[in-house]
Formats: structure tokens, C-alpha cells, sequence
């Protein structure tokens, strides 16, 4: 068949808007009509070509929402008509990373998402007969997709597509980093890096497990308003604090009879390495974890004391906000649609297809939280 697609052609170039040819699902796949599709760091990373590990050409695009309209042999989990989100990090329920309940790198179809082709080798996409990439193992920025059938989460059909897409990633990373890789407790307090399209999610899961004190730390005074709206209670700009921003922070995070400071838990949304130290180096003694959620430049490396660990602190990852896909994301969906969270204010900007290329720029100029296409 065809589909209308936004097409990385190569490295740096503006998204070009193209009819692809697509194949059809085969064993364990399935067909889904992309309905709608956020705009995402990683995908400007990959077009920008700063990702050293990028392959052209290729349809781009992780953070959808749609409608399956065919299945291939053997599939069983969901059919024709289901509303499903695409996940960047399957979960087959089977490998060892999926039984160990440790993590949700579910390593099952790893090679093969990398090297942007689906688990059986081949690519469904093509123009001309020249092969297309998959990009990682979603490419929602064509109107028609092909996904294994783990790599889906069947949802609410009630759900609008335009807002749940974020789910796909955005808000999944940030609440489930408070909730699933944090576990975090009713009283906590809370620093937050970096007040972006993650960010804003760390915060309102933060809000949601009923922390007290959420200090968000941005160089954008802008996001001190967007903060509030999410739960928020402290804002600062390092611009406005003389010097180092770890002691201003272990001084408001005062608590107790030993006035011991520093954050029960902390959160790098930025990508910024220095940042991530920043946020390690500020959560309290004994026992402060710190989560990095940010996606660093190829070749950036982390740095502190190893006292910083010795006295206690923890230094923790966390991709996809440790969600196991098809368990998780639909939970996340029943929650946004019993008001439990929210998503609609922060979608800034609703696009076309033709427009998409509008969506990295509003990106670059700061002025978005998340842009959507809708199909
Ligand atoms: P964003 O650009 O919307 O937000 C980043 C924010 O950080 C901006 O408000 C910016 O002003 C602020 N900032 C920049 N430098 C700062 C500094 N030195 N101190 C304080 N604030 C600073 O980006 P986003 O969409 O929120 O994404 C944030 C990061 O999360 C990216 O690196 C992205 O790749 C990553 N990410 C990770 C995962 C994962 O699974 N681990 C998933 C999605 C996104
Ligand atoms: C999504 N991300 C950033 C913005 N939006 C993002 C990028 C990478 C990861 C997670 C979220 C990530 C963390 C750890 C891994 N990835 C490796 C997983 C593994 O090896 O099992 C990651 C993922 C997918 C891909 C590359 C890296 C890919 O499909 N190309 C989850
Ligand atoms: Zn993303």
C-alpha cells in the first residue's frame, strides 16, 4: 500500500513529505493507522545528525497514537479496530529482561530496532524500491506503520489520539520516573532539572505521589508559571542565584532536628552533564537518589566525587520511565481520562503533516512544550 510519510532523506536536511510504499504486516506484526504524533528530542537528534548512530533514509517518529486496521499470522493481543500507542521499548514478557521484573529494557527485538529494520531483517518501507529505515521501531511520521505486535499497547478507544500520543513518550518518561524508577513517597522532597516536555511530567507525577516540597530549577524564567501549573511549589533560575547552585538547593531543602539538607530525590531533565552532577551532588545524605532522564550528546561523560556516593546519594537511569509497555501505558491512559493527570495544556501546538518541519523549529526556539501532528 501507500502511505504519506515525513521523510529523513539524509542527515540535516528538513523532513521531506513523500508517498511511501509499505508492505504489509507479516508473522507477529501489525498494520496501524497513525492518527496523531508528538515531536520528540530524539528525533531531532537523529535528523539533526548528531546521533552517531542515525541511518538514512528514514521515517523518524516514536510518540504516536492510532488504530490498527490489519494483523499479521499469528498475532493474538489485539485485532483489527483496537486503539493501540506504539512503544519505542517493547515488552515481550518472555525474554530474560522481561521475566527478571527488574527492568523493561525488554531485549527481544533489540538488534533489530537499532539497525532500523523489523525483527525478521527486512524493512516494510520503500520508495521506488529503494529501502527505507524504520526508526526506532515506531516511525509514527507516516501515516501508515507496520509494528510487531509487542512493540503495541492496546488503550482506551475512547482516548483522543492527539493527546494520548504524548504518552508514547513524553508522559510516560516523566511520571513513571517519579513512580516506577524513583518510588516516591507520600512527604518527599523534590528538585527538578530542566522544566521541558519531561520535566513538567516529573512534576505532576511528583504531584501525583503527593510530594511536598517540588522545587523546579530552570534558566528559562518562562517555565517558573509552567512549573506552578503542574504542582511546583519552589522555582529557581541559576542566572539569579551568585555561584553554586548545590548549596542554595541543600540550604532550601533544610529539614529535621539535624537540619541535615538535600532532596530525597532528584530529577536531570536537560541532557546536560554538568546538570546531572548539579542534581546528584544536591540530593541529601544517607539516602538521596538522583535519576537521569536527560539524553546526553554522543561521547558526554558524567563527573563527581566518589564521596558523593560513599555518604549515601544513589545515582540511577531511566528509559521509557522504567514503564513496561503494554501493562503500563494503558494505565497511564485510564488515568489521564479520569483527570488523574493531564496533558492538554501542555500540547503548545497542533500541526499538519506539511507542517512538521515547524515543529523542530518551534523545538530549537524554546517555545513549545510538545508539538503534534495530527494525520
Ligand atoms: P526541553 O528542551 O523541552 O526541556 C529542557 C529544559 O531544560 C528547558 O526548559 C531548558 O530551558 C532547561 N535547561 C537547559 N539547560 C539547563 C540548565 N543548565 N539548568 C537548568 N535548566 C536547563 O526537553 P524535554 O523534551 O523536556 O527533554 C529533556 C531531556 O529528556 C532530553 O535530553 C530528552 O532527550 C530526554 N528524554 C529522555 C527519555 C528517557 O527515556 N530517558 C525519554 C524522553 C526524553
Ligand atoms: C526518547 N528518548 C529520548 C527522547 N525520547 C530515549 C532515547 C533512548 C532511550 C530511551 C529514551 C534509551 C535508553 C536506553 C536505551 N535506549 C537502550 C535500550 C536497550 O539497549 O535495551 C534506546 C532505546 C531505543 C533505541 C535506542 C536507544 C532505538 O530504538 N534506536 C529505548
Ligand atoms: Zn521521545
Amino acid at each position: 500500500m501507500k502511505s504519506r510519510a515525513a521523510v529523513a532523506l539524509a542527515a540535516g536536511k528538513p523532513l521531506e513529505i513523500l508517498e511511501v510504499d509499505l508492505d504489509g504486516p507479516r508473522s507477529g506484526e501489525v498494520l496501524v493507522e497513525i492518527k496523531a504524533t508528538g515531536i520528540c528530542h530524539t528525533d531531532e537528534f537523529t535528523r539533526s545528525g548528531a546521533d552517531p548512530e542515525g541511518l538514512f533514509p528514514a521515517i523518524l517518529g516514536h510518540e504516536g497514537a492510532g488504530v490498527v486496521v490489519d494483523v499479521g499470522p499469528g498475532v493474538t493481543s489485539v485485532v483489527k479496530g483496537d486503539h493501540v500507542i506504539p512503544l519505542y521499548t517493547p515488552e515481550c514478557r518472555q525474554c530474560p529482561s522481561c521475566l527478571s521484573r527488574k527492568t523493561n529494557l525488554c531485549t527481544a527485538i533489540r538488534s533489530t530496532q537499532g539497525q532500523g529494520v523489523m525483527p525478521d531483517g527486512s524493512s516494510r518501507f520503500s520508495i521506488g524500491g529503494e529501502k527505507i529505515h524504520h526508526y526506532m521501531g515506531c516511525s509514527t511520521f507516516s501515516n501508515f506503520t507496520v509494528l510487531p505486535e509487542i512493540a503495541v499497547a492496546k488503550v482506551d478507544p475512547e482516548a483522543p489520539f492527539d493527546k494520548i500520543c504524548y504518552i508514547g513518550c513524553g508522559v510516560t518518561t516523566g511520571i513513571g520516573a517519579v513512580i516506577n524508577t524513583a518510588k516516591v513517597e507520600t512527604g518527599a522532597t523534590a528538585v527538578v532539572f530542566g522544566l521541558g516536555g519531561i520535566g513538567l511530567n516529573v512534576i505532576q507525577g511528583l504531584r501525583l505521589a503527593g510530594a511536598d516540597m517540588i522545587i523546579g530549577v530552570d534558566l528559562n524564567d518562562d517555565k517558573k508559571a509552567w512549573g506552578e501549573r503542574f504542582g511546583m511549589t519552589h522555582f529557581v533560575n541559576p542566572k539569579e542565584v551568585g555561584g553554586d547552585i548545590v548549596p542554595y538547593l541543600v540550604d532550601m531543602t533544610r529539614r529535621g532536628a539535624d537540619q541535615i539538607g538535600g532532596a530525597d530525590y532528584t530529577f536531570d531533565c536537560t541532557g546536560n552533564v554538568k546538570v546531572m552532577r548539579q542534581a546528584l551532588e544536591c540530593a541529601h545524605r544517607g539516602w538521596g537518589q538522583s535519576i537521569v532522564i536527560g539524553v546526553a550528546g554522543s561521547g558526554q561523560e558524567i563527573s563527581t566525587r566518589p564521596f558523593q556516593l560513599v555518604t549515601g546519594r544513589t545515582w540511577k537511569g531511566t528509559a521509557f520511565g522504567g514503564a513496561r509497555g503494554r501493562t503500563d501505558v494503558p494505565k497511564i491512559v485510564d488515568w489521564y481520562m479520569a483527570g488523574k493527570i493531564e496533558i492538554d495544556p501542555m500540547i503548545t501546538h497542533t500541526l499538519s503533516l506539511d507542517e512538521i518541519n515547524m515543529g523542530f523549529d518551534l523545538m530549537h526556539a524554546g517555545t513549545s512544550i510538545r508539538s503534534v501532528v495530527v494525520y
